[in-house]
């Protein structure tokens, strides 16, 4: 029963984390709505929207009053995740230029700190070693696979081409899209590993991505590149098997990989991934946002909706993503 005291957005996050930053940019843009955290117990009857980042399973289910959920990222695997969630709410994540470019610029740097083996002049620096005979490709014979041809698979691969690189890109259903070769579905998945140097992972992780990345994909990669095969993932820890990815590095069917994301998070302190030399890791920051500009996003969706406009961006439950 709706009361006439001002409906609620609740800000949902894991245990421990504080909500604070969030709870102020939403309060800057929505003021005809009270901005509770999960922890200051709402009265459920008023909550007409959740903003989660990894809520605790089970911890909306009292809020049947719900309009839309919103995840505070792209991905919304977190929020599927929980069995207990509210059946029928339409589930909406971020798609958010400022978001898109974080990962544009994380997916370019890592490519070219590879392409242009800078690693290996990071080594020769601290060793005082002038090698300046070592061969570097052009752009145009690196040949680059992205996994996920979404919002950011597709900038992540326009940008790639802009700078030269010879780009292909994998999704579920066909694309086209100018000046990138595209693969779509399991079956082609072989013909877009086999021209793969660089390996982009920007996938969902869904029932059907869970675990695609295994030694098996590895030893389909185009072995013929300068600085390949390399493997970049920035779409979940989950899309990993992380054993498979030390073997490979191990028996050289992977040269190196940078990954943002692990099957555990954050990635535990006696991992082996920490001190692999051929690993470059990043703390799952390839793409934080500034809670402004998401808190834009949503309050934007919100206010269309209770003008009785519709919601952008809606997963679908079924693919999960
Ligand atoms: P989108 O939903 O826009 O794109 C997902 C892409 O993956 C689509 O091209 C889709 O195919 C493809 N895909 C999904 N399932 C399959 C499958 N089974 N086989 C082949 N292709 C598949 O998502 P975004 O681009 O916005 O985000 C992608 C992911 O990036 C997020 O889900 C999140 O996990 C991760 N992410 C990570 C961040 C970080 O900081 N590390 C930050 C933000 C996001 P189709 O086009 O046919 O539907
Ligand atoms: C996201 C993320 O999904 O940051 O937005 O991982």
């Amino acid at each position: 029963m709706m009361t006439d005291r001002p409906p609620i957005l609740v800000v949902a996050l894991a245990e421990g984390d504080d909500p604070g930053i969030w709870i102020e940019a939403f309060r800057a843009r929505l003021p005809g709505f009270k901005i509770m955290s999960l922890s200051e117990n709402p009265e459920a009857e008023r909550v007409r929207y959740v903003a989660s980042w990894r809520h605790p399973p089970g911890s909306l289910t009292r809020f049947d009053q719900l309009a839309a959920l919103f995840s505070l990222g792209a991905g919304v695997d977190h929020l599927l995740a929980d069995k207990d969630l509210p059946a029928g709410v339409p589930i909406v994540r971020v798609v958010d230029p400022d978001l898109t470019n974080r990962m544009s610029e994380w997916v370019m740097l890592h490519v070219l700190l590879h392409h242009r083996q800078q690693r290996l002049y990071d080594y020769q620096q601290f060793e005082k070693i002038w090698a300046d005979d070592i061969r570097q490709p052009a752009a145009k014979d690196v040949r680059i696979g992205i996994m996920g041809l979404g919002v950011l698979g597709q900038d992540a691969a326009h940008k790639l081409k802009m700078m030269g690189f010879d780009v292909a890109g994998w999704s579920r259903t066909p694309k086209a899209l100018p000046g990138i070769e595209t693969f779509a579905g399991e079956t082609s998945l072989g013909d877009f590993l086999g021209r793969t140097h660089i390996l982009v992972s920007l996938l969902p992780l869904t029932p059907a991505t869970k675990g695609i990345l295994d030694a098996g994909l590895f030893r389909q990669l185009a072995r013929d590149g300068h600085c390949g095969p390399i493997l970049l993932n920035a779409g979940r820890g989950g899309l990993q098997n992380e054993a498979d990815i030390v073997a490979a590095l191990e028996n050289g069917i992977l040269r190196a990989a940078t990954l943002d994301v692990f099957e555990q998070e954050p990635l535990p302190k006696h991992s082996e991934l920490w001190h692999h030399p051929a690993l470059t890791i990043t703390p799952h920051n390839a793409a934080i946002s500034a809670p402004e500009a998401i808190a834009d996003f949503i309050a934007d969706q919100i206010e269309a909706a209770e003008q009785g406009g519709k919601l952008d961006h809606v997963v679908d439950r079924s693919t999960q993503y």
